[in-house]
């Protein structure tokens, strides 16, 4: 039996990129930044590259006729293997721009895929992948049948090929349904996983590919994860244990990157993978503001985050890599626009104090403050306190101990259940307002749990 049609790799081929701009679309300093990066992060060698701005896309071949004959130029010049454009194509276009060129067309999902596919490591982002492509490719398995009729049997000719054509939809559309039903569990799995927690506050990482959600991760919770100069360099999540000075302990989980015009079908197959961001009580938008493209990436991300229906949430914006802003004009416009924002460097860990405080504050209203007297032999009501809560002073007495602590409000069942006393219940105080501009300098810190070193979370 056939395998279901899967879309190749172009990894070592030689690329074309091509982008059709709006003319009404606002200025870019470099409108192939994005697409070439993608590219290279595929692994195609760039030889040539093409824009043409126009106030509407050609139907059948996105660029005009004269662009079109340029781009056959280029290909027979540079005897390129493929053309990349930055744009969604119809499965028709692509057609249509195969037939003009001569070579192979793909467009931007299609390379989003393909690098998805390529980075894919655990079961979960395999199965996701694997749906996305197959979502993809189905509307295209026509044109890849016609392709092959033309060469075989010539226009129109009817015969073994529309069966074959039917046998390669029937599989793909078996192993969608299959696909989607494994993802089913995954999520429900997870969804269980993540309930099971006693509502231990978790904090999500969201943010633009290549923002610098994972370097944060690493500094703040000394969680080891994978960072990389390179695009979508997680595609899986990662949540570890994050101890919130003066507050406790939450989570901190750290997801795939997102990016314009994510394939919807690619939004919706990472949803068990999106799962602890769906879940979670606090969102951590992370921005790159070295970058020349911020406020569209800012934007591109609250898209997404509606998209997966997650836009009401709590969420501090954070301005990443201020190290590398070459003048303070140009975070000052940032700030301007988004005043609230918390400008940080995860690399010097410049700011991460200050982050860590408003976390704290917007979790606040989770936490108590309480004084409790607990009994010299109740280990496990001391061990709870001690993994769940922030233990800030203890007292010892004749019977036992007197705490002074701060627990997340979930944590607060078996305090009630087995404390002597319960003196003070009280919203935990607000931390220290931030402070966005000439704010001090926090020094790194990295914040490791001592109970358990790698502060892996299951
Ligand atoms: N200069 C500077 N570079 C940073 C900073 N934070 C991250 N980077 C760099 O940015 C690149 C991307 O970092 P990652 O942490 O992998 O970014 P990410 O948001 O996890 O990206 P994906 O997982 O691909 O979505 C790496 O080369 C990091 O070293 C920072 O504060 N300053
Ligand atoms: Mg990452």
């Amino acid at each position: 039996m056939r395998e279901p049609n899967r879309l190749e790799s172009v990894a070592s081929e030689k690329s074309i990129l091509a982008r059709l701009v709006f003319s009404d679309a606002p200025d870019e300093e470099d409108p192939l930044e994005e697409i070439y990066r993608l590219a290279t992060t595929a692994g195609t060698e760039v030889v040539e590259e093409l824009v043409q701005k126009r106030s509407h896309p050609d139907k059948t071949t996105l660029l005009g006729k004269g662009k079109v004959a340029e781009l056959k130029e280029m290909v027979e010049q540079t005897s390129a293997d493929l053309v990349i454009f930055d744009n969604d194509l119809t499965p028709a276009q692509t057609r249509n721009l195969e037939q003009a060129l001569d070579v192979k067309v793909i467009d931007r999902t299609a390379l989003i895929l393909d690098i998805f596919a390529a980075g894919a490591r655990t079961h979960e982002a395999r199965l996701a992948v694997e749906l996305a492509q197959l979502e993809y490719s189905l509307p295209r398995l026509k044109r890849m049948w016609t392709h092959l009729s033309r060469q075989k049997m010539g226009v129109g000719a009817r015969g073994p090929g529309e069966k074959q054509l039917e046998t390669d939809r029937r599989l793909a559309l078996k192993r969608i349904h299959d696909l989607k039903l494994e993802l089913t569990k995954v999520e429900s799995r997870r969804e269980r996983q993540v309930a099971s927690r006693d509502g231990i506050a978790t904090v999500s990482l969201v943010g633009y590919t290549n923002a610098g959600k994972s370097t944060l991760m690493n500094a703040l919770t000394d969680a080891g994860v994978e960072a990389a100069d390179r695009l979508f360099a997680t595609l899986d999540t990662r949540t570890r244990r994050w101890e919130l000075k003066g507050y406790g302990m939450v989570l901190l989980s750290d997801t795939v990157g997102f990016i314009r015009d994510l394939p919807h079908s690619l939004v919706a197959s990472f949803k068990s993978t999106l799962e602890e961001t769906r879940q979670a009580e606090l969102l951590l938008h992370i921005a790159d503001a070295s970058s020349p493209a911020v406020f569209d990436q800012i934007a591109a991300v609250y898209k997404v985050l509606r998209e997966i229906g997650v836009e009401e949430k709590d969420t501090l914006l954070v301005l990443n890599k201020i190290d590398a802003i070459k003048s303070p004009a140009v975070l000052n416009q940032v700030l301007d626009r988004y005043p609230h924002a918390i400008p940080v460097s995860a690399i010097s860990g410049k700011g991460l104090e200050i982050l860590a405080e408003a976390v704290g504050r917007a979790l606040g209203e989770n936490f108590l403050d309480l004084e409790v007297d607990v009994a010299a032999a109740d280990g496990k009501l001391l061990a709870h306190l001690a993994s769940q809560g922030e233990i800030l002073s203890r007292t010892y007495t004749d019977s036992g101990v007197t705490l002074h602590l701060r627990i997340p409000a979930a944590a607060y069942g078996m305090v009630r259940e087995r404390a002597l006393a319960i003196r003070k219940v009280l919203p935990s105080p607000l931390g220290v307002e931030p402070q966005i501009e000439n704010g001090p300098v926090a020094e790194p810190h990295v914040l490791a749990d001592p109970a358990d070193p790698t502060g892996e979370v299951a």
